[in-house]
């Protein structure tokens, strides 16, 4: 399974009342273009998405709050995830699509596959982290996916997927013009 199917199946799942954040590159392209909506996909800048997401979940209790992010961008911001652990938002989620490449850039390969995520999410005090391999089975996507966004409580979810260097189409609005749409949400 790639990516951009697990944006598809979110797009079934998801109720237009969720604040979306997607990384940038191919994630946002594709976010935008499957689950449309006014949500804040973020072009430009790598490393963004969980400190944006975390940002939010603070400001806007009440909302759920979903981060999509390659596993380029999560590696990046890093350090944001701790202090994700350190506050541990209820209405925070966040899935993790991990092809081990920057697909966007031509597919070179991330760090991704010497590390254990969940070993090192578990290890900030996160134990509501599950780890799924979907290049073999994909089988169970529906349910973690409804799982991670309809259960309460701050889940992370980190899925191995296929390699998906392609080009995507670029999302057609400015950045001033996205960030504009989706603050009329807040
Ligand atoms: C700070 C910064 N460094 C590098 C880039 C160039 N760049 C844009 S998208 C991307 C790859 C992102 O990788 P990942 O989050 O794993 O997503 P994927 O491309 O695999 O979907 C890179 C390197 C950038 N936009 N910003």
């Amino acid at each position: 399974m790639k990516g951009a199917e697990v944006i598809s199946k979110l797009s079934t799942i998801l109720d237009g009342e969720e604040l979306v954040v997607s990384s940038n590159g191919n994630v946002s392209r594709q976010a935008y273009h499957l689950l449309q909506g006014d949500q804040f996909y973020i072009r430009g800048s790598m490393g963004l998405p969980v400190p944006i997401g975390l940002g939010l979940a603070l400001a806007q209790p009440r909302r759920t709050v979903l981060v999509i992010t390659g596993d380029g961008n999560f590696l990046m911001g890093l350090s944001a995830m701790t202090t994700v652990a350190y506050i541990k938002p209820d209405n925070l989620k966040i899935i993790i699509l991990d092809n081990e490449l920057y697909s966007t850039t031509g597919g070179q390969e991330t760090v991704s596959s010497a590390i254990d995520f969940s070993i090192m999410i578990i290890g900030m005090g996160i134990d509501s982290v599950k780890s799924f391999d979907m290049r073999d089975d994909e089988n169970l996507i529906t349910e973690m996916l409804k799982d991670t966004i309809h259960k309460p409580g701050l889940k992370i979810l980190h899925l191995k997927v296929e390699d998906d260097t392609i080009k995507v189409d670029d999302i057609p609005q400015h950045p001033t013009v996205i960030k504009d749409n989706f603050v009329k949400r807040l």
